[in-house]
């Protein structure tokens, strides 16, 4: 079966929230956000905007009659600037005007007067100023310090992971309007319509029974329309009320650059002891997060940063420190990984140097160290059912991974100015919300007369597949053609008290409810069947293919005849289920817990080739070892990896984000914002599905696939650095990333 609305979507017959038709009288909106980093808000002056023709309205705080907190976590971020400013983009006002030109010009009319206050960009100095959004949080395994004095080398050293834009094809958006009885209806492109309803009840003082929000797809979300999509929803919501009229807000791109949040910057220090063996002693880390403005999901994400500190290797001697550190920058938000790649290429960076240090490769290092069956994580969870090893070994045999490290070599050897490089790249991701709470989800299933089926589940579908995947689910259940299934828009009032899809979780939780609903239908039409047939017992009865089977003898009883029969029999024909991950749990006093249902393994071998006249780079093959289980959509799962793969090499090698010293975004447009094309994407991504490993945590023994495969990017980063040191190798090289063209050739070419 190919991927859900393929077909819909190459006619370009899906609609996303710009291309919904909108309703009689709808009004359009553009934000007015703050020129400068940090300040007062000395005089607003909207007067003039006013003026300008078709202009309805200008709401600010002032016309909010609930509170003006759109915090999910912590309650620090205002829905608009009341007295202050705190980075530039943060939104001031909502120019409400009869067309979306006449909205964008009139903002430019609008007249403000701020009193400038100090600034800091960077977390190091916001650490040091003691500008903390939480205590620092500390997981801890073992006894570091008294490690030290058995390790054969100790290697210092810091790191620095840069940020990077979602760049979801559609921007942010809503439209929001009245309903009857003093409700609203808010249609947006957002990861967690409950988030959106919940905050939009508190803005607008409502009960969320009143607020209705659905989603029909989103045009890509990657984590950055988890929590960053609420304040345009809500934005639109609040002027619809004030107004009594539909309100659309859509973000120019440049403006959704500007004022949207990105991955969170890292600045990273770390000390790693090893013995003569190369096995890791010992692992001290601190992790300074560059959280932004306000908290946004910086605490969550700083503590999968800690999840994640060990990788794929297992550490006696763990102390892992995180900061989340206030800065005058947009709130940076979830990515793809959330907190867990910037964590990775620190142990990642601290193993290459150790490597360069004994003189060993890398991987001597990494098959040194790897996760077995057994050993405790630095949060106490005892890893089991591991693949790191499996996964690793079938990755350097089937691409024969010494075979091409020999080539490499005598390529680097023949050539002086063109150089190669190889790496290896393990990942091990965890699997649940880190929040405990979060796993959980609901499905109802209505069969109707006909026979068709409709489906609504908490899950968003982003471009993912997760709607493909709850089809499969529900039909392997039914034992029905998959076309009779339509999956539902996800939608607040058919479904309730949602979590964000998110942490690659969206298909584990919401396939379990769907296949718990349709099981709920099943067993009535089961018991109906046995009855019909003057069967003793319903496990006489079976359903395969539309057909239903006595003690598997083909019966004329079919799928249409059942359901038919059920209806006159007044027999209900629709289930809900709710279903909440078993066995899982941390605890925050401690920092320790069965975290996680389980983790997802797999293994990059991972070449690229440096001009070093130039200093441009090529990634030219991606080979992959990746434990899906057992994939319940292989083409979706393989799209999942590819995607994931050239996502990640663009954060370590191309994508750059820069402010100037104010704090004012420079890369706010495609000219100077460089991500992955099909040119840049390695010509060669071969992605091996590991074989014979079932997952019994997940429907059907398959395995979330959303965020692992990004990691595999960072392995581009070390192959690119080995061909650096090919050219020179007594050269130090400092692990920052994005590793750019520019930064390659400075290396190459500078004096130090
Ligand atoms: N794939 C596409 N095409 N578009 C997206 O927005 N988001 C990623 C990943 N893959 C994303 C994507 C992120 S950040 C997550 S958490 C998962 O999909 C969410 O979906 P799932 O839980 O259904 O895997
Ligand atoms: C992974 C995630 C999320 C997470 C933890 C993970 C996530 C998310 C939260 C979250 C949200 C609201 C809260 C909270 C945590 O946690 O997406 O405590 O109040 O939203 O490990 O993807
Ligand atoms: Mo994904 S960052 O958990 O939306």
């Amino acid at each position: 079966m190919r991927s859900y609305d393929s077909v819909q979507h190459a006619k370009g017959e899906s609609k996303f929230v710009d291309d919904i038709p909108i309703p009689e009288g709808t009004l359009f909106a553009s934000v007015y956000y703050s020129p400068i980093a940090h300040g007062k808000i000395k005089k607003l002056n909207f007067s003039q905007a006013l003026k300008a023709e078709g202009v309805i309205s200008i709401i600010s705080a002032s016309d909010i009659p609930g509170e003006n907190q759109i915090g999910g976590i912590i309650l620090d971020e205002e829905l608009f600037a009341k007295e202050g400013v705190h980075y530039v983009g943060q939104p001031i006002a909502l120019v409400v005007a009869e067309n979306k030109f006449t909205a964008i010009n009139a903002v430019k009319e609008i007249e403000a007067q701020f009193e400038k206050l100090p600034t800091i960009f960077d977390p190091r100095e916001a650490f040091e100023k003691g500008e903390l959004i939480i205590p620092p949080k500390i997981f801890s395994l073992g006894n570091v310090n008294a490690e030290w004095h058995n390790c054969d080398y100790i290697i210092e050293g810091s790191v620095i992971s840069g940020s990077q834009e979602h760049l979801y094809l559609e921007t942010q958006g809503s439209l929001a309007f009245p309903v009857e009885g003093g409700g609203i209806k808010i249609i947006s492109s957002t990861q967690g319509p409950t988030a959106v309803q919940k905050i939009a009840s508190r803005v607008l003082n409502l009960p969320m029974n009143k607020i209705e929000v659905d989603v029909s797809r989103l045009g890509g979300g990657f984590g950055g329309k988890e929590d960053q999509a609420t304040a345009w929803a809500v934005m639109a919501a609040l002027a619809a009320v004030k107004l009594n009229r539909p309100v659309k807000i859509i973000l120019q791109r440049q403006d959704d650059m500007r004022m949207t949040g990105k991955r969170h910057p890292y600045s990273s220090d770390y000390k790693i002891g090893l013995n003569k063996e190369g096995k890791i002693l010992a692992y001290e880390v601190n992790y300074y997060q560059n959280a932004g403005a306000s908290a946004d999901l910086s605490t969550a994400i700083l503590e999968r940063t800690l999840f994640h500190s060990t990788n794929s290797y297992f550490i006696p001697n763990v102390k892992a420190t995180a900061y989340c550190c206030r800065t005058n920058l947009p709130p940076f938000t979830a990515f793809r990984g959330f907190g867990g790649p910037q964590a990775m290429f620190v142990i990642e960076s601290a193993i290459h140097k150790a490597a360069e240090v004994m003189n060993v490769e890398p991987t001597y290092i990494q098959t040194k160290n790897l996760l077995k069956d057994g050993d405790e994580f630095p949060f106490g969870q005892i890893n089991k059912n591991s693949r790191a090893e499996k996964c690793f070994d079938e990755a350097v045999k089937r691409f024969e991974f010494e075979k091409k490290e020999k080539e490499v070599k005598k390529f680097n050897e023949a050539n002086i100015l063109v150089k190669k490089g190889i790496a290896a790249m393990p990942v091990c991701f965890g699997i649940s919300f880190t929040s405990t709470f979060l796993n959980q989800a609901s499905s109802l299933v209505h069969v109707y007369t006909d026979g068709s089926v409709r489906i609504s589940t908490a899950a968003v579908e982003m471009g993912q597949g997760v709607n493909v995947k709850i089809v499969s689910i529900a039909t392997r259940t039914l034992s029905i053609n998959p076309d009779r299934i339509k999956i539902d828009t996800t939608n607040t009032s058919r479904i309730a008290n949602t979590s964000p899809t998110a942490a690659s979780k969206g298909a584990d939780l919401n396939g379990f409810a769907t296949r718990d609903a349709c099981n709920l239908i099943l067993e009535r039409l089961k018991k109906l069947a046995a009855q019909i047939l003057n069967a003793k017992d319903i496990s006489q009865i079976e359903l395969m293919d539309e057909i239903v089977y006595l003690n598997k003898v083909k019966t004329d009883l079919d799928w249409i005849k059942l359901i038919n029969t059920a209806y006159m029999k007044r027999i209900s024909l629709s289930a809900h289920a709710h279903h909440a991950t078993p066995n899982i749990y941390f605890d925050r006093e401690n920092m320790k817990g069965d975290a996680f249902a389980y983790h997802v393994f797999g293994t990059a071998i991972v070449e690229a080739t440096v001009d070093c006249l130039v200093g441009t780079c090529s990634v030219d093959s991606v080979k992959v070892v990746h434990d899906f289980g057992k994939s319940l959509h292989p083409v979706t799962d393989k799209g999942q990896a590819e995607g994931g793969i050239v996502q990640g090499i663009g954060w370590m090698t191309l994508e750059e984000i820069i402010y100037d010293n104010e704090g004012k975004l420079l890369t706010d447009a495609l000219s100077t914002y460089k991500v992955p094309d099909i040119q840049f994407a390695p010509a060669i991504i071969d992605v091996h599905f590991l074989e014979d490993v079932p997952n019994p945590y997940g429907p059907f023994q398959s395995k979330a696939i959303g965020e692992p495969p990004f990691m595999y990017g960072i392995g581009a980063f070390f192959a690119i650095c080995n061909a650096m040191k090919a050219f020179r190798p007594h050269k130090s090289i400092q692990y920052n990333s994005p590793l750019t063209h520019e930064k390659v050739l400075l290396w190459l070419h500078s004096e130090k």
